[in-house]
C-alpha cells in the first residue's frame, strides 16, 4: 500500500509539473503526472546518488530519454536535494537564461546526465553508458574492490521505442548483455497524433525478449511494490531489463486523462483545479508541503552512499595503488596522461590517411587505454582494429576474442570486458549514439566508424554531441569519389560541406599522414566532437609543415614562383585534392606566377585562429584565389570570394576506378591549372 506521505510527494512531482507547464503556457504535463510514481521511487529509493555532488563517479545514471517529460526530472532533481534547479528556476521553466529548458540539456544542469528530446537518443545513449561502466568495471575492479558499482536507468516512451535507433541499440545491448541497464516503459498507449494502435501494434515485450533482454509488465503504474518488485528483479538479472509500466498519461485530470489532449499542452485553469481536487490537493501552485520536503530529500542518503566509496576508495588506493592512481587520472579528474603526444608517430610514407589513422590509433593504443571504439562492420576499411586488442563482448560470448577460439592468435587476445575492439555491427545511428553515452559517462574516450557517406546514418547524434560537447571521435574513411568502383551510393559528395555546418563539431580532412597525426592530436585535446575524414586511396607526403599547422586549421604548405613577395594566387585545398593543388602550383610557379599553396584541414580551427593569423596566410589583398575540394561548392565563398573560383563536384559521383574520377571531374594539376589562368585573366581584365 502507498502510504499518504508516498502519495502526496508523488502528487508534488505532478503538480510541480502541471504549475510549471501552465505558468510557461507551454511543455509536456501528461508524461511527468504518469510517471510520477516511477520517478519518485528511483530517485528517492533505488538510484544511488548524491544530491550535493552530481559529479560524484559512482552514481548511478539516470536518462530521460522522452525528454518532452523534463519536468518529471526538473521536480525530481529539487525534491530530492539538487541545488539546481531551485524552486524559483521550475517557475521560470522554459524561459530565457533559465536551466530548466524545454527539454533537459546537459550542459545547463549538472545532474542532466544527457540532453534528450529528439526520441530514441536517449535510449541510446544509455546503451553506451552501460558499455562505459561494464568496461571500466572490468578495468578496475578487484576482488573484495567494486570501486565501478553503478548501474544506468532510464524512462522511455511509446516514441522512443518506435524509433529505429532505440531497435539498433537494444539489438546491440542484448548481444552485449549489458546486465547494468535498467528501462522502463511508459507504456501508456498515447502518442501526440492520438493512440499507438493508429502505427504501433508489435508486442514490445516479445521483441525485447527476442533481443536477448530481461522483460517485465507492470500492470499498474501507481503500485509502487509491483514497481519496487520488478526493479529489483531487473538489478539481479544478468540481461538489460525493460519494464512495461501501464500507466495513464495525464494521471488525474478527469476531462483529459488518457488522452493525447495532455501530452503537449498546459491542462487549463479550470483542468488544473478539477485535476488538484482529484488528487486531494489543497496548496497553492508551486508549493512543496515540509513534510515532503523532507521525505523526499535524500542528501543525507547521498553523502551516506558517497561518503562509503570514499572508504571503499581509500582501500582499494592501499591494495591497488596503481590501479586507484589510474582511475583517478582517467575517470575522476578525466585528463590525458602525462606525455601521451610522444606516442604519436612519424608518418611520412605515401599511404591512404585511413591507414595513417590505423597507425595512430594503434600507437596511441597502448598509452591511452581510454581509447576505446571500433566500427559498423567496417574495421577493417575504416582501420580502426587495435590488434591484438581482442572484441568487447558479452563475458559468456565464445566469440569474444578475435580471431575466433581455435584460431592462431585467439588466446593472446583480452577477452569479453577487457577486449579492446567494439564491433557494432550494421547500426551506425546507435553506434554515434551510443558513443555519445560512452563520452558523457567518462572514463573512456569513444571513437566510432564508418564509410563518410553513412554519416548520414549517425547524423542525428552528431548533431547532439555538438551540441552536448561530448567528446567522440568519429573516423570517416572513404571520403569522395576516391572511393572509385562502388559508385555514387558510397561517393560522399555533399557530406564534408554539411558537417562543417555542424555547430561545436570540428571537421579535419588531412590530407598526409603528418595531417592525420595532427587532426588526431587535437582531437583528442579537444573538448567536444571531431570528425576525420579520411582517403581510401593513397596520397603522397607533402613535406615539413609547421608542428601545428592543423592545429591552426589551415597553413602555408609551399609557394611557388619567382620571389617571397605576396603572392598573385592563392589554391586552397584540402585532403586528396591538396597534391594537385601542388600540382598546379608547379606548373603555375614555373610560368612565372607567384602561388600560394594553402592546405586547410580543418575550416572549424582555421576560424578560431585571431585575425593576424588568417591573414598571414590568406592575405586580403590576395584576391585571385582557387579552392580545390571534391565536394560540392557551397561554403567556399567564404575563401575564394568574389573573384575566385573552385573546383568542386556539384553532383553524385559515378562508378568507375578513382583515379579516371578524378580525372574525368576535373581534379588534376592541368584542370586546376587552367581554372587558376581564368581567375588571374578575369583580375587582369
Ligand atoms: C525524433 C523525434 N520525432 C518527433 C518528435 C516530436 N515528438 C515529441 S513527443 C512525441 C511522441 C509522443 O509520444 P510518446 O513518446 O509516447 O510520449 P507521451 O505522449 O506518451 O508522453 C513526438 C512525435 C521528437 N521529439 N523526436
Ligand atoms: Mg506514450
Amino acid at each position: 500500500m502507498t502510504s499518504v506521505l508516498e502519495q502526496r510527494s508523488i502528487d508534488t512531482i505532478r503538480t510541480l509539473s502541471i504549475d510549471a507547464v501552465q505558468r510557461a503556457n507551454s511543455g509536456h504535463p501528461g508524461m511527468p503526472m504518469g510517471c510520477a510514481p516511477i520517478a519518485y521511487l528511483l530517485f528517492r529509493e533505488v538510484m544511488q546518488h548524491d544530491p550535493s555532488d552530481p559529479g560524484w563517479v559512482d552514481r548511478d545514471r539516470f536518462v530521460l530519454s522522452a525528454g518532452h517529460g523534463s519536468m518529471l526530472l526538473y521536480s525530481s532533481l529539487h525534491l530530492t536535494g539538487y541545488e539546481a534547479p531551485t524552486l524559483e528556476d521550475l517557475r521560470n521553466f522554459r524561459q530565457l537564461g533559465s536551466p530548466t529548458a524545454g527539454h533537459p540539456e546537459n550542459f545547463l544542469l549538472d545532474a542532466v546526465e544527457t540532453t534528450t528530446g529528439p526520441l530514441g537518443q536517449g535510449f541510446a545513449n544509455g546503451v553506451g553508458m552501460a558499455i562505459a561502466t561494464e568496461r571500466l568495471a572490468a578495468e578496475f575492479n578487484r576482488p573484495g574492490h567494486e570501486v565501478v558499482d553503478h548501474r544506468v536507468y532510464g524512462i522511455v516512451s511509446d516514441g522512443d521505442l518506435m524509433e529505429g535507433v532505440s531497435s539498433e541499440a537494444a539489438s546491440l545491448a542484448g548481444h552485449l548483455r549489458l546486465g547494468s541497464l535498467t528501462y522502463l516503459y511508459d507504456d501508456n498507449a498515447i502518442t501526440i497524433d492520438g493512440g499507438t494502435d493508429i502505427a504501433f501494434s508489435e508486442d514490445v515485450l516479445a521483441r525485447f525478449d527476442a533481443y536477448g533482454w530481461h522483460t517485465r509488465r507492470v500492470t499498474d503504474g501507481n503500485d509502487l511494490e509491483a514497481l519496487r518488485t520488478a526493479i529489483t528483479a531487473a538489478e539481479a538479472d544478468p540481461r538489460p531489463s525493460l519494464i512495461a509500466v501501464k500507466t495513464v498519461i495525464g494521471f488525474g485530470s478527469p476531462a483529459k486523462a488518457g488522452t493525447s489532449g495532455v501530452h503537449g499542452a498546459p491542462l487549463g485553469a479550470d483542468e488544473i483545479v478539477a485535476t488538484k481536487e482529484a488528487y486531494g490537493w489543497t496548496h497553492e501552485e508551486f508549493v512543496v508541503p515540509e513534510d515532503v520536503r523532507d521525505h523526499v530529500d535524500v542528501r543525507e542518503r547521498g553523502r551516506q552512499h558517497h561518503a562509503d566509496w570514499d572508504a571503499r576508495f581509500a582501500a582499494y588506493r592501499e591494495a591497488h595503488p596503481d590501479l586507484a592512481a589510474e582511475f583517478e587520472r582517467r575517470v575522476v579528474r578525466g585528463e590525458l596522461p602525462e606525455g601521451w603526444q610522444d606516442a604519436l608517430p612519424g608518418l611520412d610514407g605515401k599511404d591512404a590517411t585511413r591507414k595513417h589513422s590505423g597507425a595512430v590509433i594503434n600507437a596511441l593504443a597502448p598509452v591511452l587505454p581510454e581509447l576505446f571504439g571500433g566500427s559498423a562492420d567496417l574495421a577493417a576499411s575504416n582501420n580502426t582494429d587495435i590488434d591484438g586488442g581482442g572484441n568487447f563482448a558479452a563475458v559468456d560470448d565464445p566469440y569474444a576474442t578475435s580471431p575466433a577460439p581455435g584460431q592462431p592468435g585467439a588466446q593472446e587476445a583480452p577477452t569479453g570486458r577487457m577486449g579492446r575492439n567494439l564491433r557494432f555491427g550494421i547500426r551506425e545511428h546507435a553506434m554515434a549514439s551510443a558513443a555519445n553515452g560512452m563520452a558523457l559517462h567518462g572514463g573512456v574516450l569513444p571513437y566510432v566508424a564508418s564509410f563518410l557517406v553513412f554519416t548520414d546514418y549517425c547524423r542525428p547524434a552528431i548533431r547532439l554531441a555538438a551540441l552536448m560537447q561530448a567528446r567522440v571521435v568519429y573516423v570517416m574513411t572513404h571520403d569522395s569519389i576516391g572511393l572509385g568502383e562502388d559508385g555514387p551510393t558510397h561517393q560522399p559528395v555533399e557530406h564534408v560541406m554539411s558537417l562543417r555546418a555542424i555547430p561545436g563539431l570540428t571537421v579535419f580532412r588531412p590530407a598526409d599522414g603528418d595531417e592525420v597525426v595532427g587532426a588526431w592530436r587535437s582531437a583528442i585535446e579537444s573538448d567536444g566532437p571531431s570528425l576525420i575524414a579520411l582517403t581510401r586511396q593513397g596520397l603522397p607526403p607533402l613535406g615539413d609543415k609547421p608542428a601545428d599547422a592543423v592545429e591552426r586549421g589551415a597553413y602555408v604548405l609551399r609557394e611557388f614562383g619567382p620571389d617571397a613577395r605576396l603572392p598573385e594566387l592563392i589554391l586552397l585545398a584540402t585532403g586528396s585534392e591538396v597534391q594537385h593543388a601542388v600540382g598546379a602550383a608547379e606548373v603555375l610557379g614555373n610560368q612565372g606566377i607567384r602561388v600560394r599553396v594553402v592546405s586547410m584541414p580543418s575550416w572549424e580551427r582555421f576560424a578560431a585562429q585571431d585575425r593576424d593569423y588568417r591573414e598571414s596566410v590568406l592575405p586580403p589583398e590576395v584576391r585571385a584565389r582557387v579552392a580545390v575540394e571534391a565536394g560540392v561548392t557551397l561554403g567556399w565563398e567564404r575563401y575564394v570570394g568574389d573573384a575566385g573560383a573552385v573546383v568542386g563536384l556539384d553532383r553524385f559521383g559515378a562508378s568507375a576506378p578513382a583515379e579516371q574520377l578524378f580525372e574525368a571531374f576535373g581534379f588534376t594539376a592541368e584542370n586546376v591549372t587552367s581554372v587558376a589562368h581564368e581567375v588571374l585573366d578575369a583580375l587582369r581584365r
